[in-house]
């Protein structure tokens, strides 16, 4: 076997392989009927921190593919039953499917396959035998440009923070986290105090800096651990994992006191300062997320009665 003779001299020239992949948290689907190539790539994939499933035919491939999420497949041509062509059909006409990033891998060196792999959808075909290496970069530079994508559908253009769409996302998951592992979890809901002053004074431009230097100030004060999204036009929500609604609310004052101190943006020599309104509201076993945000927003609503520039539990 060609194939393999090559791939285990590259094996042996160069471990450990390219580390940029692993940056990347990946899970892999390596669909091939080369019983040794499967294992060869799980090995070397894995040693790059890449989560692999195998299947060795198109049966197997369609149900993992049914089961669990991947972020690209490797698709060999020459399979029995069904060739690998098969495939193709189930993944293109599956909506939730159709964008996943494919690469065939193929004996064949043969032009006819090439183009009709790329017209049916492959984004790259890479001929066997091959290095570990290059199959390693070309897997990288195709995740790395979906994953950059996905990033901007959860970021909020404006501040750079997340979006609500990811909070929410994000938020479930880790809800049920915490239902196997209790665990303390507070929500902060911010609003900023007369931010309207802001934009009708000095236009909204002004306002946008002001909205990014908050966004900017939130994010250098919590914990990597924390979640900060942008709810709304002046609104953030913060989830705080294992942190009661006492101490959420002791975060907060500190966060607020350095707001206060610290103008939060600058444009054509003038410095502008903000407060904000803050409520606080901690997770309880079945509470829906909906009606979680619903009561720290209550808070907030609370905070500004009493006069703005306050956090409230
Ligand atoms: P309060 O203390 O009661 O919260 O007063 P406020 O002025 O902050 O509240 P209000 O809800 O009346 O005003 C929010 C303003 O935020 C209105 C809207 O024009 C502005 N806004 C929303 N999104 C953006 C944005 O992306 N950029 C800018 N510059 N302004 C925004
Ligand atoms: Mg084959
Ligand atoms: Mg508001
Ligand atoms: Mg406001």
């Amino acid at each position: 076997n060609i194939c393999l003779t090559e791939l285990q001299m590259d094996d042996q020239q160069n471990p450990g392989g390219g580390s940029l992949l692993g940056t990347l948290k990946s899970r892999l689907l390596l669909v091939d009927d080369d019983e040794v190539l499967r294992s060869y790539l799980t090995r070397r994939l894995q040693m790059d921190d890449c989560i692999v499933d195998e299947a060795s035919d198109v049966e197997t491939a369609k149900k993992l593919l049914r089961e669990h999420t991947y972020d690209l497949v490797t698709l060999d041509l020459m399979m029995h039953p069904q060739s690998g062509y098969e495939l193709f059909e189930f993944l293109k006409e599956d909506p939730t499917l159709k964008w996943l990033p494919l690469i065939v891998l193929s004996g064949r060196n043969d032009l006819n396959d090439k183009v009709r792999c790329f017209q049916l959808g492959a984004d790259d075909y890479v001929m066997k035998p091959f290095q570990y290496e290059e199959l390693a970069a070309r897997i990288y530079s195709l995740l790395k440009r979906t994953k950059n994508f996905e990033q901007l559908a959860f970021r909020d253009p404006l501040t750079g923070v997340f979006n609500r769409r990811y909070f929410d996302l994000q938020i479930g998951m880790e809800l049920q986290r915490i239902e196997r592992y209790p665990a303390p979890i507070s929500l902060v809901f911010i609003d900023i105090d007369r931010f309207k002053s802001i934009n009708d004074g000095y236009g909204h431009h002004v306002g946008d800096l002001v909205l990014q230097g908050l966004a900017h100030l939130l994010q250098v004060n919590l914990r990597s651990t924390d979640l900060l999204a942008r709810f709304g036009g002046e609104e953030f929500v913060i989830a705080l994992p294992n942190t009661t609604a006492e101490q959420a609310i002791q975060i907060m004052q500190g966060i607020l006191d350095k707001v206060r101190l610290k103008p939060v943006a600058q444009y054509e020599g003038h410095l502008f300062s903000i407060t904000f309104s803050a409520g606080i509201a901690a997770w309880e076993p079945g509470l829906p997320v909906a009606e979680w945000i619903s009561k720290a927003d209550e808070a907030m609503y609370h905070a500004k009665q009493q006069g703005r520039n306050r956090v409230v539990g």
